[in-house]
């Protein structure tokens, strides 16, 4: 029998989610974790048409699983359309989920808030009303908690608003102020002051990240309008006066008109998380969350951050011989993502010739007899053919699917193992079956 070992350090594959169209990521690390909140683009829509908000979370920065949707359009009342650019903090054991969608009661956009005891829910609205409401520009909330308690919450386009919530971070005190846009502070006076024709050096549209680092504020937003690039304000003080810093990801061939930006650090790591329209398929309304990894220069300013199709690198690998959630990958081809109350998340839409990519994934020196799957087919099941390092690569072992009576039938198969394994690398799930139908679901797996 052949020894496999090591094979090279696993890169993440932009855009990092493949399952459905992703938008408008706002990442957060709660414990070992980085989760990010996105927005959903609905397949063929004309507009942002969106439905629900949705959860990935990663371990590695590239193998990421898919949490569902714990929060839609129906769990707001008050709300009936566009759920736009969401942003999910922690505070006190609590997960505050804040999102902008269009409200039944003043007929224009609103910011709610839901709130939940986990990252990723359930998810209850918080207050039965939205937190603000009544202008078109009330869009793409951005809070972040300061040192000393006291939390903000940014939104707007093309004004940027803000208020001081209370330490219920549901509620706040006084009026909404208003950024008073200058060309020092954003590239440009506000929109109602702009001169016809003038060329400013840059402009806020929308979509605020609000955060700190090393005592200064930085605003990070889409700008210059449509087509959008990111560019960044800094400040000493968390409502201003602000300093405009310049671009950091600039107008680029994306085939997306929207940008959309989040940063974070996680393991010691900086790291960049935008939308483009790159994935088969995508467009200005079929969006794609992408990350990229930075360095802050020793001055604490941003680098520009150009796209690319690499994404970042593995900070970690993954234990095969633990379940592994099939909904848990680094790149995938032609399948999708269901759930239910009973098995949550699991990966559907399988058909002959899909595949998922699982990177960085560590067998150690001792080498695995079995595999197993959790599957369920309504129909003739299939194969799973699990390969090494390519999508054609050395063939680890071949499960047989069979029918299991029901697409939520869930049964375990096991099959041997075809050859010794050690090291790290990329495994596949190739699918295989019979030409055209749906073959199986595919809920979890594991060597032993
Ligand atoms: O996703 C809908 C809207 O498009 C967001 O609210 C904006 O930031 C832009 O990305």
């Amino acid at each position: 029998m052949m020894i496999y070992g090591p094979a090279t350090m696993a890169l993440a594959e932009n855009p990092i989610i493949q399952t459905c169209f992703t938008t408008d990521p706002a990442p957060m690390v709660h414990g070992d974790r980085l989760y990010i909140y996105t927005g959903h683009d609905e397949n063929n829509a004309d507009f942002f048409w969106m439905q629900e908000w949705r959860v990935y979370s990663t371990t590695d920065m590239v193998n990421w699983t898919d949490h569902g949707s714990p929060l839609a359009i129906e769990d707001f009342s008050w709300g009936d359309d566009r759920a736009w650019a969401p942003q999910c903090v922690e505070r006190d054991g609590k997960f505050y989920f804040y999102v902008p969608l269009h409200s039944k009661l003043s007929g224009t956009m609103a910011i709610g808030v839901a709130v939940g005891d986990s990252p990723t829910g359930p998810f209850k609205d918080a207050l039965g009303h939205p937190l603000v409401d009544g202008s078109w520009d009330y869009i793409d909330p951005t809070v972040f908690v300061d040192d000393d308690g006291q939390a903000y919450l940014y939104w707007g386009n093309p004004e940027i608003y803000y208020v001081k919530l209370n330490p219920d971070m549901v509620s706040f005190d006084g009026e909404v102020k208003k950024i008073i846009q200058t060309e020092d502070g954003f590239g440009a006076p506000g929109p109602k002051e702009r001169v016809e024709g003038k060329k400013y050096r840059d402009n806020y549209t929308e979509g605020p990240w609000f955060f700190k680092r090393d005592g200064k504020y930085y605003l990070v937003y889409a700008a210059g309008g449509v087509p959008e690039h990111i560019a960044y304000s800094m400040s000493d003080s968390p409502t201003g006066p602000w300093k405009y810093m310049g671009e950091i990801m600039p107008l680029s061939d994306t085939n997306s008109f929207t940008n959309h930006s989040g940063i974070i650090d996680y393991k010691g790591k900086s790291y960049f998380f935008y939308h483009t329209g790159k994935l088969p398929g995508g467009g200005g309304f079929a969006r794609s969350v992408a990350v990229e990894p930075f360095e802050y220069n020793p001055d604490g300013t941003i680098p520009v951050i150009p796209p690319t199709d690499e994404g970042a690198p593995s900070v970690g690998t993954l234990d095969p011989m633990r379940r592994v959630e099939a909904e848990t990958m680094s790149w995938s081809k032609g399948v999708s993502t269901e759930m239910n109350s009973k098995t949550g998340v699991y990966v559907s839409d399988i058909h002959n010739g899909d595949y998922i990519k699982v990177s960085s994934v560590d067998f150690g020196s001792v080498s695995p007899a079995k595999f197993g799957a959790s599957v369920a087919s309504a129909l003739r099941g299939g194969t799973i053919e699990v390969r090494l390092d390519a999508v054609d690569g050395n063939l680890v072992a071949t499960l047989e699917v069979p029918g299991t009576g029901g697409w939520e039938e869930w049964r375990y198969i096991e099959a041997p193992a075809l050859m010794k394994v050690s090291g790290v690398h990329d495994l596949y799930f190739v699918f295989k079956g019979r030409k055209g139908p749906k073959l199986f679901n595919f809920d979890y797996w594991n060597f032993k």
